[in-house]
């Protein structure tokens, strides 16, 4: 019992002695721990910094810190600890040591492939290249024993996110696609890719297009759909006709609270494909007039015969353009006695007769309007109205 006492009382004298100049002030611990980030996604890199200027020893080389047992430096989540990690100093006299520490997720299938896409691993010594493993949801930590027994530390939050889908940039020939998600960073030190759907009102089924990260470590994916009025959707080209919307789709299988490990989510975006040409000049609207049902020109109507309210529609755009052809018929007291359309598609070039037939019931002076549009519901005109006067007797 004596032989005990004695020993640490021995010991206690020593070490105070050996590390007199080396540890710092017992009294003042000093060595605040800052994060680059407050929250990380689960697969982010982690840089540390520990401001201990008193750890500053040799002011003309670069110390270390945490590589020692005794005044250890770790690194840990809930289940994974790297112990004893190095920081090294920035440089002789800085006072101030850096590290980098790699978080590798769980096990998990983030394309909903059945295959799981992460690699969670914890080894490594620091400063860099440090691999850690971490829980859904946990956090980070590092301790740092500053002296004997006073051990300082700071956390950071690890967490998913929800992505962000944009489409940008769009013209009649392309379109970008940006998704903002960093959960997608697997590995902050290359370039990763993520697949979305891209579909258009003209084509439903679509392309799947792969999109790539901006940096090795942005979190921020883009890619360019091409956009084709004339052939099939394949590959990076997608057929979408001018005035249609173009729809992209992500499935985010890594979201924030509430939502589990198990949960995914489709994040949409839409934009209208918009044309250098205006609306107005895709169609032609010529040769306008009455014919009778031997096809014959009529100049006047008589009441209780059938007119057809003729038009020659022609497209002088380099793609196929639904449309609908209108007529409304006026009365002198400017109420409409007819209201009727037909439905047509042109190909490029292509010429095409649209007829509303109409038996006048009264005598008297009508006011014909014709329009054109893309369809009853879009209401985007394609020529330009065409109004004339007719008699009927
Ligand atoms: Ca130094
Ligand atoms: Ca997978
Ligand atoms: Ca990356
Ligand atoms: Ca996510």
């Amino acid at each position: 019992m004596l032989k005990i006492v004695f020993v640490v009382l021995l010991l206690i004298p020593i070490s105070q002695v050996a590390f007199a100049e080396d540890i710092p002030d017992y009294e003042k611990p000093y060595a605040p721990i800052f994060f680059n980030k407050s929250v990380y996604s689960w697969t982010e890199k982690v840089e540390v910094t520990i401001v201990a200027p008193s750890w500053n020893t040799g002011k003309y080389l670069i110390d270390s810190i945490g590589g020692d047992p005794e005044y250890s430096v770790d690194v840990y989540t809930n289940n994974h600890r790297l112990s004893e990690y190095k920081l090294y100093e920035t440089d002789p006299s800085s006072g101030i040591f850096t590290g980098e520490i790699i978080l590798t997720g769980f096990l998990h299938d983030i394309d909903g492939d059945g295959i799981d896409d992460t690699n969670p691993r914890t080894l490594g010594s620091g400063p860099n290249g440090g691999y850690l493993q971490n829980d859904e949801d946990s956090g980070i930590t590092v301790s740092f024993e500053f002296a004997d027994g006073v051990i300082l530390s700071e956390s950071a939050k690890i967490s998913w996110n929800l992505g962000d889908l944009q489409i940008t940039e769009v013209t009649e020939d392309a379109a970008k696609i940006k998704l903002f998600d960093m959960d997608m960073n697997l590995n902050p030190e290359s370039v990763d890719t993520v697949y979305v759907d891209v579909f258009s009102d003209d084509d439903g089924a679509g392309i799947d297009l792969q999109i790539t990260e901006t940096t090795e470590n942005s979190g921020i994916f883009e890619g360019l759909v091409y956009l084709t009025k004339n052939d099939q959707s394949s590959g990076n080209r997608l057929y979408a006709l001018p005035d249609s919307e173009i729809i992209a789709k992500y499935s985010d299988r890594t979201l924030p609270r509430p939502y589990n490990t198990s949960d995914d989510l489709d994040v949409f975006a839409k934009e209208v494909v918009i044309t250098k040409i205006p609306s107005t000049e895709r169609l032609i609207m010529e040769e306008v007039g009455i014919v009778g049902q031997t096809g014959d020109s009529i100049e006047d109507l008589v009441v209780g015969q059938t007119g057809m309210i003729f038009s020659k529609i022609k497209n002088r755009v380099d793609f196929s353009q639904d449309f609908t052809y209108i007529v409304q018929i006026k009365d002198e007291n400017s109420d409409v006695v007819l209201l009727s359309w037909v439905t047509g598609q042109t190909i490029p070039s292509q010429e095409l007769g649209m007829s509303v037939s109409w038996i006048p019931e009264k005598s008297g002076k009508y006011l014909v309007e014709r329009f054109v549009w893309n369809s009853i519901k879009g209401a985007i005109p394609l020529t330009d109205t065409v109004t004339y006067e007719i008699l009927v007797k």
